[in-house]
């Protein structure tokens, strides 16, 4: 039973929402902008909202075409294994700027990541390499934040890692389920869903949290 939004220590965290992961993009998550409504409901609700932005460089690590090889594939880097991607959400282009349908104008705190060339970041607080910080988590814990409610895109990727890095900085964390959508590459979706509730990540639905 996840307790209703107070209006104090709550957040929530609008996930990548952006237009390269959204219908006609180069990563379109299937369905993908069928979250936007429903968080334009949600945000509302909420005293704090961060917002992220997936924000890679031209040329980035994380680009199977920076590798010579095709979306999916992957290559080892340093910190592990790398899912090389199609291109997306290069920084200042129109496909990195967020869903135009999205209303959010209670949104505080943009957070941008996966901006340095060599290394990932699919959560939004830390990078691909586990040391480097976004800063969101002293912004949220400055602000008085406990609780995250996390959305957005791709359920099993920047969403099931901000989730579960949400709750290694002491956290809350609860997962609006039915404002997410997923990538599911090789049973990524049921292996993120069990790795966040592993972590102690519980889940919801827009509609339990705004009956609440
Ligand atoms: C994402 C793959 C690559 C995401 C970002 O937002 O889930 N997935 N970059
Ligand atoms: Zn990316």
């Amino acid at each position: 039973m996840i307790e209703p939004v107070s209006g104090a220590g709550d957040a929530l965290v609008i996930v990548d929402v952006q237009t390269d992961f959204c219908q006609g993009g180069p990563l379109a998550v299937p369905d993908g902008d069928a979250v936007v409504p429903l968080i334009n409901r949600l945000a509302p609700a909420f005293p704090v909202l961060a917002v992220t932005q997936d924000w890679h460089t031209p040329a980035h690590v994380s680009f199977a075409s920076s590798h010579g090889k095709q979306p999916f594939e992957t290559v080892e880097l340093a910190y592990g294994t790398q899912i090389l991607w199609p291109d997306h959400c290069i920084m200042g282009t129109p496909g990195a700027a967020l869903h135009p349908d999205l209303y959010i104008p209670n949104a505080q705190m943009i957070v941008r990541k996966g901006f340095h060339p060599e290394v990932d970041s699919y959560s939004a607080f830390l990078e691909a390499d586990t040391t480097t910080h976004t800063g969101l988590a002293g912004y949220l814990k400055e602000r008085g934040v406990t609780r995250l409610f996390v959305c957005g895109l791709a359920t099993d990727y920047c969403v099931g890692w901000t989730a579960m890095d949400g709750r290694k900085a002491g956290f809350e964390v609860v997962v609006i389920e039915d404002a997410c959508r997923a990538i599911d590459l090789n049973g990524s979706l049921d292996a993120a869903w069990q790795a966040m509730a592993d972590a102690g990540v519980t889940r919801t639905t827009t509609d339990a949290l705004l009956s609440a």
